[in-house]
């Protein structure tokens, strides 16, 4: 992965670090200002060489969701990711995961393995699962909110949850996203966002995906189906989860 060039200068930049050095070490006390200077440039271009040429943090995101890839861009962007990040299409496509976990936690974990089996162990990876949770259905569709109903489109699946709700008067639901991010070393993080709202009485609105169009978030008279892309970001679960994500991978 790394040229030869670049190894070659490294070794170069070290082999004078060593003679410095060495020669400091006779002279412990008495070290001139260039060569302070020539230390200090050694350390930062070395540390340099070292985050870019060999150790570059990449990010994997393991989803085969174009609306969360395109939310997880839109995160990114908002929040100015200044490290390679690979989706889908950079790594040939997502492999099929049979999402058999008994909670979102597990179930992210299982997406995390899924690509790792098929790109090979030492890597970021990031994988989300997330659902919608309603009161009243006891926590239902919850994990299983891609399914639910079966295999029909989601304006049904969302014309099913308003009738399953339609003699009830607790209409209080919640987003939730867990994202599980593995590490090189192998250790495993996990990161929940939670958005609390309402079932609206009828779908609003076209944009978004999903359970968009039925679900309002507290505090706001429109669905999520209506707010514009950076309103639904400033609030949405997925945002949530995505900030402590990305304030674990930004801690020094
Ligand atoms: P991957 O497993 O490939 O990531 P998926 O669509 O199968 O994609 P999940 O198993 O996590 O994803 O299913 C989550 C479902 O919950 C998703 O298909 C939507 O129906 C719903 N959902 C999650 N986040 C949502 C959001 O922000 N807005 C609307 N619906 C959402």
């Amino acid at each position: 992965m790394h040229g030869n060039k670049s190894s070659l200068r490294l070794e170069g930049i070290f082999h004078r670090s060593r003679l410095a050095l060495e020669e400091c070490r006779d002279r412990p006390i008495v070290i001139g200002m260039k060569k302070w200077i020539f230390l200090l440039f050694v350390g930062l271009t070395s540390y340099g060489f070292y985050k870019i040429l060999i150790h570059p943090m990449k990010l994997y995101v393991a989803t085969g969701n174009p609306h969360k890839i395109t939310e997880f861009k839109r995160l990114m962007a908002l929040h100015g990711v200044d490290f390679p990040v690979l989706f889908g299409g950079d790594y040939g496509g997502m492999p099929e995961v049979d999402e058999n976990g008994d909670s979102y936690e597990a179930n992210a974990q299982l997406k995390v393995e899924g690509l790792e089996a098929k790109i090979g162990e030492g890597r970021w990876i990031v994988a989300e699962d997330s659902g919608l949770e309603v009161s009243a259905l006891s926590g239902d569709p919850g994990i299983y909110s891609a399914r639910f109903g079966g295999k029909i489109p989601q304006t049904e699946r969302n014309q099913l949850l308003l009738s399953r709700l339609s003699n009830s008067s607790d209409r209080s639901a919640r987003f939730i996203c867990c994202y599980c991010l593995k590490s090189p070393d192998g250790k495993l993080y996990f990161f929940r966002g939670v958005c609390e709202g309402t079932i609206l009485a009828a779908p609003q609105g076209g944009q978004g995906f999903g359970y968009d169009p039925v679900f309002q978030p507290n505090g706001e008279q429109r669905s999520f189906a209506v707010m514009s892309d950076e309103q639904k970001d400033r609030i949405s679960h997925r945002a949530m989860a995505f900030n402590a994500l990305l304030r674990f991978l930004k801690k020094p």
